[in-house]
């Protein structure tokens, strides 16, 4: 899975890499840049996602972030990268103009969105609190990294290193956002798939058994709905017979059909687990006991 990113910023590259395993996010090579004039970061992500998707194509990425300071009104927020030059003097300045303020809380935000093959847009966003330390520590991360101290620790984002950040920074958050946004289709089978990684998984369910093979001739073959006749005590019922699926996590994903009758009122589902493999983890079920 490879996806272009729409930051100058090598730092992002490699934490998102670290986020989404399995892709290769390959940074665009551009020198005319649009400016970042949006009044968001959702405005900033998207027009950076827009550019590269122009350029490169889907699956593209844009992410906007940066760091809001509550003593200060929120600032430097969208405008972190511009606030001083990156690193020790952007650090100078945010500690001096924080020098004698007792409330230090702040907060880390990063949105992102995700431009589809097919032109869809697919967003996510993280934030992470915590407060600005009295000088720098440590030297992992980027950024405001060496003053941040997260909520619950004593260590700055600098000190704590990639590991906790991978695990629970405003990025990471993003990540999780966007990747449950997605139904994990990205991880799956490539952001862009949706409808194709549904539909193979339908294809693959409803052929995989004699049982599985008779519920397709019952059930949509696709995400849908269609009357259908059920029997119950050797009467035929009218009912709707309906197929769904939803993609879970890179390696799962449920088969949900349900038979509805008596105007909705009265229905039965399905839920069958399916791994990646297309073998079936587990069926659960509303209703009635789990089909045979
Ligand atoms: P692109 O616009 O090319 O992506 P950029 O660095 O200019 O790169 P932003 O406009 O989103 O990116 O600015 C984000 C700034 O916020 C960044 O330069 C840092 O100063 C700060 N920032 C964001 N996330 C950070 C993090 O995880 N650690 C430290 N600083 C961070």
């Amino acid at each position: 899975m490879k996806a272009t990113l729409g930051s100058r910023n090598p730092h992002k590259a490699r934490e998102l890499e670290r986020l989404l395993p399995g892709w290769t996010i390959v940074p665009l090579e551009a020198d005319d840049w649009p400016p970042e004039t949006g009044a968001t970061y959702l405005e900033n992500a998207r027009a950076k996602a827009r550019f590269t998707f122009e350029r490169a194509g889907g699956p593209a990425l844009g992410e906007d972030s940066g760091i809001e300071v509550a003593a200060l009104g929120g600032r430097p927020g969208i405008e972190s990268a511009r606030y001083a030059p990156e690193g020790a003097p952007a650090i100078a300045k945010l500690l001096g103009e924080l020098s004698g303020v007792a409330d230090r809380a702040a907060r880390y935000v990063c949105e992102l969105v995700c431009i589809s093959a097919d032109g869809e847009e697919i967003r996510g966003r993280g934030t992470v609190a915590g407060t600005i330390a009295r000088e720098p520590r440590g030297e992992g991360g980027f950024g405001y990294d060496p003053v941040f101290v997260p909520e619950g620790e004593e260590r700055t984002f600098a000190e704590l290193g990639d590991a906790w950040k991978d695990r629970s920074s405003h990025r990471a958050r993003a990540v999780r956002a966007l990747l449950a946004a997605l139904g994990a289709v990205l991880v799956f089978a490539g952001c862009g798939d949706r409808d194709r990684t549904g539909r193979r998984v339908l294809d693959a369910f409803f052929a995989r058994t004699p049982y599985q093979r008779a519920l397709a001739l019952r059930f949509p073959p696709e995400p849908g709905s269609v009357s259908c006749v059920l029997r119950r005590n050797h009467k035929a019922i009218d009912a709707t017979c309906s197929t769904e699926v939803t993609l879970l996590k890179p390696e799962r994903a449920v088969v949900t059909l349900t038979e509805a009758w008596d105007h909705g009122t009265q229905a039965h589902t399905w839920f069958f687990f399916i791994r990646r493999d297309g073998k079936i983890q587990s069926v659960t079920q509303e209703g009635q006991p789990a089909p045979r």
